[in-house]
C-alpha cells in the first residue's frame, strides 16, 4: 500500500443545509495530520456545489469514506471548473494518495491528467458523470446514472399523460432548460427529449442552459417567456432549475400545472433530491420528476474495498432510480421493454 501522506488542506466548514438530508453539512477538512497506516487515503475531486443533488452526493461520499470506515478523505470542491479539478487531481498525485475519486464537470479534457495518475499507479474511480477519453483503461470503474433512460422515463410519462388527456402532439410546445453544457447528465437528458419530440411530433421550441442552478434557471425561463408566447411545457434538466423556472413563470402572471389546454404551463424535472421540488411535485406544480440517485458513497466504498482485495469490479455500475408524480393519471410507464411504476413523491 502506498505510503500515507501528511496532508494540509484549507478548512472551511461550509454549513450547507441539505434539503432531503436534514442538517447534514459539507466540510472541507483542514487538518495537518499524519494518518495511521491502516487508513486508505482517498483524494476526492467533486465538481462543485451547484445543486442539492451535488451537495447530497458530497455528503454521501464523506459519510461513506470516513475514518470510522477506514478512510482518510481529502475533499476538494472544483467550483464547476474543470481546471480546478485538474489542479486537485495533480495535488492528489503529488501527495501520493491511494485512490482518486473524480466527479468530472464535463466529459472532455481528461486524457492527460488521468494518464499522470496512471503513471503514478494511482487508481481512479469516476462518479456521476462520464469522461470521453481515448483509453478507458485510464480509470478503474464508474458509478452513476443512465441519464438518457431518465429522459426516456419523463418523456414516456408526458406521452402517456397527453394521450390520456387527448392533447394532440402538435399542441405540446416544449422548451428545454438544460444543465451544464457538455456534462453527461445534460447530454443524455437533452438527447432523450430531442428524440422523443421527433418521435412523438412535439413542438420543441428551443433549448437554453441554466447550468443546473436555481438562479440561472429563473433567468433563462424569464427570457424564454419573453421570446415565446406559446410555451406550455418546460423540461428542466434538474430540480434547482425547475424551482427557478416556476418562480419566473409565476412572476410573469402565469399558472404552473398540468392543465395545459386551459393555459397552465407544465413543468417536468430530474433529481428528486430537493425537498421543495418534491413538495411542488406533491402539489402538482412539478408534474413529473425522474429520480437521479446521488447516494454514490457506499458504492464507491465497496468498489475501493473490492480493488483493495485484488478483485476486478464491473467497469460501469448503474444506480437504480424511480419516477415520481402526484397526478394519478399515469400509473406506470414502459421504457425499452421494462415497466416502471409511477410513485408518489
Ligand atoms: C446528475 C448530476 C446533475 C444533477 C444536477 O447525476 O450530474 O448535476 O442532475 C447536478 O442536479 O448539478
Amino acid at each position: 500500500m502506498k505510503k500515507i501522506a501528511v496532508f494540509t488542506a484549507i478548512t472551511l466548514l461550509l454549513p450547507v443545509l441539505l434539503a432531503g438530508c436534514g442538517s447534514s453539512v459539507i466540510k472541507e477538512e483542514n487538518k495537518v495530520e499524519t494518518v495511521s497506516e491502516e487508513l486508505l487515503t482517498v483524494g476526492f475531486s467533486q465538481l462543485g456545489a451547484e445543486s442539492d443533488w451535488r451537495n447530497t452526493n458530497t455528503v454521501s461520499m464523506q459519510e461513506a469514506l470516513s475514518k470510522e470506515n477506514g478512510f482518510n478523505l481529502v475533499y476538494k470542491n472544483g467550483q464547476q471548473k474543470q481546471a480546478n479539478q485538474i489542479t486537485a487531481v495533480r495535488m492528489f498525485i503529488q501527495q501520493g494518495v491511494d485512490y482518486i475519486v473524480l466527479a468530472p464537470a464535463t466529459e472532455t479534457g481528461w486524457d492527460i491528467v488521468l494518464a499522470e495518475a496512471r503513471d503514478a499507479n494511482i487508481p481512479v474511480i469516476l462518479v456521476d458523470r462520464r469522461v470521453d477519453v481515448s483509453d478507458k483503461g485510464l480509470y478503474s470503474c464508474w458509478v452513476g446514472s443512465d441519464f438518457e433512460l431518465e429522459s426516456k422515463k419523463v418523456t414516456a410519462w408526458l406521452k402517456a399523460f397527453s394521450d390520456r388527456r387527448n392533447i394532440s402532439p402538435e399542441n405540446i410546445h416544449i422548451v428545454n432548460i438544460q444543465g451544464s453544457i457538455g456534462s453527461t447528465a445534460q447530454i443524455g437528458r437533452t438527447r432523450g427529449l430531442a428524440n422523443a419530440a421527433r418521435e412523438y411530433g412535439w413542438d420543441l421550441l428551443t433549448e437554453a442552459s441554466g447550468d443546473f442552478t436555481e438562479n440561472k434557471g429563473r433567468e433563462v425561463m424569464a427570457a424564454l417567456l419573453k421570446g415565446h408566447d406559446n410555451i406550455n411545457v418546460v423540461y428542466c434538466e434538474n430540480d434547482n432549475m425547475a424551482i427557478g423556472a416556476i418562480d419566473a413563470i409565476e412572476s410573469a402572471g402565469r399558472k404552473v400545472g398540468p392543465n395545459i389546454l386551459n393555459g397552465d404551463i407544465m413543468v417536468v424535472s430530474f433529481d428528486g433530491v430537493n425537498e421543495q421540488s418534491l413538495d411542488y411535485c406533491r402539489e402538482g406544480k412539478i408534474s413529473c420528476i425522474a429520480e437521479c440517485n446521488p447516494l454514490h458513497g457506499p458504492r464507491v466504498r465497496a468498489l475501493i474495498e473490492a480493488l483493495q482485495a485484488g478483485e476486478t469490479p464491473e467497469k460501469f455500475n448503474y444506480v437504480d432510480e424511480r419516477i415520481f408524480s402526484s397526478l394519478d393519471i399515469v400509473d406506470n410507464i414502459s421504457v425499452d421493454g421494462i415497466t416502471y411504476d409511477v410513485e408518489e413523491p
